[in-house]
């Protein structure tokens, strides 16, 4: 352990580390069958990341005595361990992921709703029991996800301030559990859809497309906007070189909640609004935006990654507009643009850089042209 580490990552287990969702499904299954009750996967998807005893109370009702939902809790938990243990798997990128961030002097923690005998039989059987600093289980906790007792209790253990705790999940009750303890999030769509999990600041298909530059970026990012200071702002007359340029929110930005913040910062340079609409950008609609790029090896990525999720497209209008906005927005790659820009202060990496902004009035004329009509450009 590094002797004086001041960031950690906390590991949610359970569709993160091993993809266990089946096997716990089966269990429950079998265990509630017995009661006569036919539990669903869409119960299962519904009570996903929570508590045994929670997830008994509300499938059974209060009338249920503490023995018996023990006995069934017991029950579930025993078939789930003679399911898993010939079966479970390392899910792609947790090994590498955890070497690179002992490396990058991150401290780790589990911390996980399953009972601890389910993290032992797992932490042993895949060979990962002892990369963890502290484990924290479903014994530890009064209240389960999405209460942040289970993360806030880890981040205690390791002696880490939540904001430099970066929590990693694949559930929705886990997301907001650790952004109510104040953590930064790390989602992984393991389990859910982008679309479920947005309230994490980060979110990837697999672990194997996490970078370190990134999680640094992402603590580096919370400090930035704790220390910021708005600027005021100006408010501009109209004049005769008034521009106009087309700002896209990009993909990123909206799954990070960062479209007031971006919106915000151009605002503050006195740059006006005069159009805007949410939209979810179709391939076609991304392939004549980004045509200059067509034939470039990140050319199909680029539109992945555009229709990928809604986005914000705007048209500010100001003196200069058009340069002013890329000197706010920085250089395309983040990890290059200037510091106190958006992309610097914000982007994950040169695809991920949150925002687009037209480089030139005759591109910002047609950029305009195919998001927005006339009419909706709106003169002051
Ligand atoms: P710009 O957005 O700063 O004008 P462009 O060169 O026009 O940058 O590229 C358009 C977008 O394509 C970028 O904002 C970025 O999202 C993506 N992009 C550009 N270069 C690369 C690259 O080398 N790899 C991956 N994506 C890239
Ligand atoms: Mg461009």
């Amino acid at each position: 352990m590094p002797e004086n580490a001041t960031k950690a990552v906390i590991w949610d287990m359970d569709g993160v580390i091993a993809d266990t969702a089946l096997y716990h499904m089966q269990a429950w299954q079998k265990a509630l069958r017995k009661k006569g009750v036919d539990f669903t996967e869409e119960d299962f998807q519904k009570y996903f990341g929570q508590r045994n005893e929670e997830i008994i109370g509300k499938v059974l009702g209060e009338e249920i005595t503490k023995d018996e939902m023990d006995e069934i809790a017991i029950e579930k938990e025993e078939s789930f361990r003679s399911l898993v243990r010939p079966n479970v798997r390392l899910l792609p990128g947790v090994i590498d992921l955890m070497k690179v961030l002992s490396k990058n002097d991150f401290i780790m923690a589990l911390a996980s709703s399953t009972p601890m005998k389910n993290i032992q039989l797992l932490t042993q059987s895949l060979g990962i029991d002892r990369c963890f600093q502290s484990i924290i289980s479903a014994e530890d906790v009064t209240e389960g996800k999405p209460n942040p007792q289970v993360f806030l209790l880890a981040a205690e253990s390791l002696a880490i301030e939540p904001g430099n705790c970066i929590v990693i999940e694949d559930a929705v009750a886990g997301i907001t559990a650790a952004k109510k303890a104040g953590m930064l999030c790390l989602a992984v769509t393991n389990t859910h859809p982008r679309e479920r999990l947005v309230e994490a600041d980060l979110i990837v298909d697999t672990l194997e497309a996490v970078t370190i530059e990134s999680l640094i970026g992402l603590l580096n990012n919370r400090l930035k906007k704790e220390n910021r200071v708005y600027r005021e702002v100006v408010v501009r007359k109209r004049s005769l070189d008034m521009e106009r340029s087309l700002v896209l929110i990009k993909p990123d930005a909206m799954q990070r909640n960062l479209a007031g913040v971006i919106i915000g910062r151009l605002e503050e340079h006195g740059l006006k609004v005069v159009a805007l609409k949410m939209l979810h950008v179709d391939k076609a609609l991304a392939e004549r935006h980004y045509a200059i790029h067509i034939g470039k090896p990140f050319f199909e990525d680029l539109i992945k990654y555009i229709t990928s999720t809604p986005i914000v497209a705007v048209v500010f209008e100001g003196e200069g507009a058009v340069e002013e906005i890329r000197k706010i927005m920085g250089v395309t790659d983040p990890a290059k643009a200037d510091a106190g820009t958006i992309r610097a202060d914000f982007g994950t990496d040169i695809q991920k850089n949150v925002v687009h902004g037209s480089d030139s009035i005759e591109t910002a004329k047609k950029e305009i042209d195919l998001f927005f009509t006339p009419e909706e450009i709106y003169t002051y």
